[in-house]
């Protein structure tokens, strides 16, 4: 049957890329519902061909939605989340508010799907940076056994949303025409400092914990382990924002359990994974880059090297397009399994 779907946030970075998957995807929605903060009530998004007004959110806003779709921010999930699912809607929340609640999902359609059949009304879409090295390590996971993981990530400024994007462009022409500028969103909005990021790389995204990893990083490091379910996985991260407008990449360390694994089994079986595209040819140059899977859904893993030392260690590098993969494309893949295992009413 057809669907009354809601999006929240219908006018930022991530809504518009939901917006524009559920059209691509031919997904079953029989009416779309837009839903932001008052302050881009109004605008008009196009559909299917068809103009709808955005509509300011409120708890009334879910009454008949059957799937809401939000990316507007961890306050806005916390206070209207709840009201959806009152209201008998099933809710992707792809923002940080619920991902580590032990009664809600945390869910990679290719990693966990079965995981949505405990769901209560919420299910959390992981962070972009996460989603994509979970993808590409869960084929390996499954066949040799995982039993290490240390990531450095290159993020595109696209995670921090339009301001930051801004930021980054007015930055770079600044510079080159040699004028004064004053940062003043990244690394962090709410944080102390900003710092250049045009023809620069910022160690901080997100704030620091008290361990001295930051937010980011502790989700990688969380989240894996939940969407996983291998609570004593060790896995470390460093996260790095990078003055590229759309796509996050990074260089991935893997220790596997099984001995004499060769880097062909491994280009093999992740050439025939779900939702993976190996770009991995270093004598013709070839291997993923940001600027080539912006607009993709699919992951792309490259540079499989064996580690110098260690037999059952591999490297790797994982690029991807955070607003598809990374948010919209997962969340939109989430809705599409509900419908396929029956879980929605
Ligand atoms: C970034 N990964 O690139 C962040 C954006 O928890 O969904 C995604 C934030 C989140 O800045």
């Amino acid at each position: 049957r057809e669907l009354h779907v809601a999006v929240v946030g219908a006018t930022g970075a991530v809504g518009q890329q939901m917006i524009k998957t559920l059209q691509e995807r031919n997904f079953p929605v029989g009416k779309l519902t837009l839903l932001s903060s008052a302050r881009s009530a109004g605008k008009k998004v196009l559909f299917n061909g068809e103009e709808v007004v955005v509509q300011e959110a409120t708890p009334d806003s879910f009454e008949g939605v059957d799937i809401a779709l939000f990316s507007a921010g961890g306050s806005i999930s916390k206070a209207l989340a709840p009201e959806a699912v009152k209201r008998g809607a099933i809710v992707v929340d792809n923002t940080s508010a619920y991902r580590m609640d032990e009664n809600v999902p945390l869910v990679v359609p290719e990693v966990n799907e079965d995981a949505l059949h405990a769901h209560n009304g919420i299910i959390a879409n992981p962070n972009c940076s996460t989603i994509q090295m979970v993808a590409a390590l869960q084929p390996l996971r499954e066949t040799y056994g995982l039993s290490k993981v240390l990531v450095s990530t290159y993020q595109a400024v696209s995670g921090a949303g339009a301001a930051a994007i801004n930021e980054l462009k007015e930055q770079a022409k600044a510079i080159l025409e040699e004028k004064e500028f004053t940062p003043e969103i990244l690394p962090v909005g709410g944080d102390k400092k900003h710092y250049q990021i045009a023809f620069n790389a910022i160690p901080q995204i997100d704030k620091f914990q008290d361990n001295g990893f930051t937010f980011e990083e502790m989700k990688m490091i969380n989240e894996t382990k939940k969407i996983m379910n291998m609570p004593e996985l060790p896995v470390a991260a460093t996260c790095v924002r990078l003055p590229v407008v759309t796509g996050h990449s990074e260089s991935v360390y893997i220790e596997i359990e099984k001995d004499g694994v060769t880097v062909a089994d491994v280009k093999n079986l992740l050439a025939d994974a779900p939702g993976i595209v190996l770009q991995d040819d270093p004598e013709n140059q070839v291997y993923p880059m940001p600027a080539d899977c912006v607009g993709k859904r699919d992951v792309f893993v490259g540079r499989i090297r064996k580690d110098l030392d260690r037999d059952n260690g591999f490297h790797m590098w994982i690029v991807s397009d955070n607003l598809l993969k990374g948010a919209a494309w997962n969340s939109v893949q989430i809705a599409e399994s509900l419908i396929k295992l029956s879980l929605v009413k």
